[in-house]
């Protein structure tokens, strides 16, 4: 059982600590390694050894956010360091053995957090963990507009996670924040552009892939994409290659919820989005996995992609409005 702490709780646990190991999620994205790289460079300023970690490395879409600063190739020794997780709900979205490690400190932002931590300092109505980071960093006296690279690494953070600061879990106060971030003189159109309109050729060509895959079920309510591994062949694509194709079925008008189902890693990988009133979050958690209330999703071990696509579609239409 951890204890929930607050930011400044966390800020004080990091102030009484000296080395750190910053752990981020599989299939990382902005959110997640930006608040890593945030949370390393100011460790850093405040004389204190910080570095991260991810055994599956950071994909290059993101390597504007300059990974090889904070990022370590492998895990090291962990003797006398600190482990924290940012932006990670369960264990299973680590590349470690289940049950590895048990972390001093988890940061998060999801409804449901497994992770074995002592503390747990989660903000659920948060848009990003970015965000958490930052009112943590501002009790750790960061000074935002004097540090370019960390203002950039946050707003990188929750511009993501929030899409561009267009999705319901945008608050007020995630505008302020984003706001004191720029003060720093951040590029963030820059940013923006990188994170929402940019794709590489190979994600273009597992996109129109993907329009040829796209179902339209339930009266037009729910919008199905399905994937299979001779599909990635095809298009010359990689796992990492397809956060693009979670877009295509929920901007369909009508769509209440969206899935994308997809292989990854020997497993088959299931994307849940919903617009407006539907939860998939429960939804993702009848086949163990789950997220946030609008974005959520589980993996299946075993089984191929017609098979989840089937078991998938029996559990829709209760959710559906
Ligand atoms: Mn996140």
């Amino acid at each position: 059982m951890s204890i929930r702490i607050s930011e400044s709780e966390a800020a004080a646990f990091f102030r009484e600590r000296d080395r750190f190991l910053i752990f981020t999620h599989n299939s990382a994205d902005a959110d997640t390694v930006g608040s890593a790289r945030a949370l390393v460079l100011a460790l850093r300023k405040l004389g204190k050894q910080a570095d991260a970690f991810n055994r599956e490395g950071v994909p290059a879409r993101l390597s504007f956010l300059r990974p090889e600063e904070v990022f370590l190739p492998e895990l090291p020794p962990l003797e006398g360091r600190t482990l924290v997780s940012v932006d990670v709900a369960s264990p299973r979205l680590l590349s470690e053995p289940e049950s590895a490690f048990v972390f001093a400190l988890s940061i998060d932002h999801h409804m449901v957090n497994s992770m074995q931590c002592e503390r747990l300092c989660l903000r659920d109505d948060f848009p990003a963990a970015g965000e958490l980071v930052f009112l943590l960093l501002k009790e750790l006296g960061v000074a935002f507009e004097r540090e370019p690279d960390i203002a950039e690494a946050l707003y990188a953070a929750i511009s993501s996670d929030s899409g561009g600061f267009r999705y319901a879990s945008t608050r007020p106060d995630t505008m302020r924040c984003a706001a004191s971030l720029m003060e720093a003189g951040i590029d963030f159109a820059r940013i923006n552009r990188l994170l929402f309109e940019c794709k590489t050729p190979v994600e273009v060509a597992i996109e129109k892939l993907g329009y040829e895959r796209l179902e339209l079920l339930f009266g037009g309510r729910f919008a199905l994409l399905a994937v299979t591994q001779e599909d990635l062949e095809k298009a010359g694509a990689t796992a990492q290659d397809c956060e693009g194709l979670n877009q295509i079925p929920r901007q369909i008008a009508g769509v209440q919820a969206s899935a994308v189902i997809r292989p990854k890693d020997g497993e088959i990988k299931v994307s849940l989005r919903s617009n407006e009133d539907v939860d998939v979050a429960s939804l993702a958690a009848t086949f163990g996995g789950g997220g946030h209330f609008h974005a959520a999703g589980f993996s299946v071990r075993g089984g191929t992609v017609a098979d989840v696509r089937r078991t998938l579609l029996e559990q829709v239409e209760g959710v559906l409005l």
